[in-house]
């Protein structure tokens, strides 16, 4: 396939509720959409999954279009690829894998479009619908009854597992009212770096409310932090923001550092990287699962088809498409019986719809 066009459309998508974590606090989406156009005039979209601010990791949405502009775009553009080739021609531009991973998602996308074969079939989904969870942020008013009603509301919905957000001063009392509440629900918490070796104690107190795994709870270069915990706590450790190839997730497993992976396509530059480390955790008999990152339909579609993955054997943050937002871009995603059908069409399956693109775009880049 050959590479003609790429056009980034930057969307803002106000949110349901406030979203806030450790690090900060959303209430609407800022949205890189890549609509990527080849030779043949097959269309292809990928979404940057960064924000507004370097606030999760270093990239933020000014500098991923400015990336993409200068030097990503162009070591694709016009020449005949294959999908494989897309990492390698990428991997000499150092960091922004969100912003690779975009333009990758563009890419497979129109190339499997081409094929007439679906994203989770490409990647060798096992399954035809996933199980999801969904995560909790920090109240905005800091109360424990506003989060048993934002958790009420989704245990009602149906959601197999929940996932908090907590951080210093937040954390142990928010945890055991949820599980005082609902003694069995799936539960887990992710901390987003917040805390410090010096905090291993207090976060070992986690270990009474029977948790799936904490997640990040250290710095990311924290590797023997990570690892200290571990062997401290018997909760299992999980890390996300650590995790950033499948050479960086073998390290950290092998180290003791991580027991469960959470893998992000955007976090480690695409979905065939999301795949490797998948890979390399499944040959070490570690389960995985799929993060999120306030995806719009887009990046979801592609979600679903990485967490149909073998390995992926815990719920992800593959909430629907109304956890988030009152419209999507694309047909919405809807939970059933707390599952969410894999999408089978070519390539995501799913396209923005073009005129609520055209509402929610304030800015509209042509990178070729
Ligand atoms: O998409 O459901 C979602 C969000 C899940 O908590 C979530 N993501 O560290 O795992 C994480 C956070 C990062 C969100 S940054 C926008
Ligand atoms: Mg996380």
């Amino acid at each position: 396939m050959r590479i003609e066009r790429v056009v980034a459309h930057r969307c803002a998508l106000p949110l349901v509720r406030p979203f806030r974590t450790s690090f900060g606090r959303e209430y609407a989406r800022d949205v890189v959409l890549l609509e990527v156009t080849t030779a043949d005039g097959v269309t292809g979209w990928g979404e940057c999954v960064a924000s507004t601010q370097p606030l999760y990791s270093h990239e933020f949405n000014d500098a991923a279009l400015l990336v993409l502009e200068r030097f990503l775009v162009p070591r694709l553009l016009g020449r005949d690829l294959q999908i494989e080739e897309v990492p390698g021609l990428l991997a000499p531009v150092r960091g922004h894998p969100m912003a690779r991973g975009a333009l990758e998602l563009g890419v497979l996308d129109a190339g499997l479009r081409a094929e007439g074969r679906s994203l989770a079939s490409y990647l060798g989904g096992v399954r035809d619908e996933v199980d999801c969870g969904v995560s909790v942020g920090i109240p905005d008013d800091d109360s424990l009854a506003t989060l048993l009603d934002e958790v009420s509301g989704y245990v009602e919905a149906g959601y197999r597992r929940v996932k908090l957000k907590i951080q210093p001063g937040w954390d142990v009392e928010p945890t055991r009212a949820v599980r005082e509440r609902w003694p069995d629900v799936p539960l887990q918490v992710d901390a987003n770096q917040a805390y410090t070796r010096a905090d291993i104690e207090h976060l070992a107190a986690l270990d009474e409310f029977d948790l799936l795994l904490v997640e990040q709870p250290i710095h990311e270069d924290d590797l023997l932090g990570h690892r200290l915990l571990a062997e401290r706590m018997a909760t299992p450790v999980c890390l996300d923001e650590s995790v950033l190839s499948a050479e960086s997730a073998e390290s950290a497993i092998d180290y003791g550092a991580c027991e469960i992976v959470n893998i992000k396509a955007g976090r480690v530059g695409g979905y065939l990287e999301a795949r490797r480390v998948h890979d390399v955790a499944r040959g070490r008999g570690v389960p995985v699962w799929c993060g999120g990152m306030v995806e719009t339909g887009v990046g979801r579609a592609a979600n679903l088809a990485l967490a149909s993955l073998p390995s992926f054997t815990l719920p992800g943050d593959t909430s629907g498409s109304d956890r988030f937002y009152a419209r999507d871009v694309t047909e919405p995603f809807v939970l059933r019986d707390g599952r969410i059908d894999v999408p089978t069409g070519p390539g995501l399956g799913v396209t923005p719809i073009p005129e609520v693109l055209a509402e929610l775009t304030v800015a509209r880049h042509e990178l070729t």
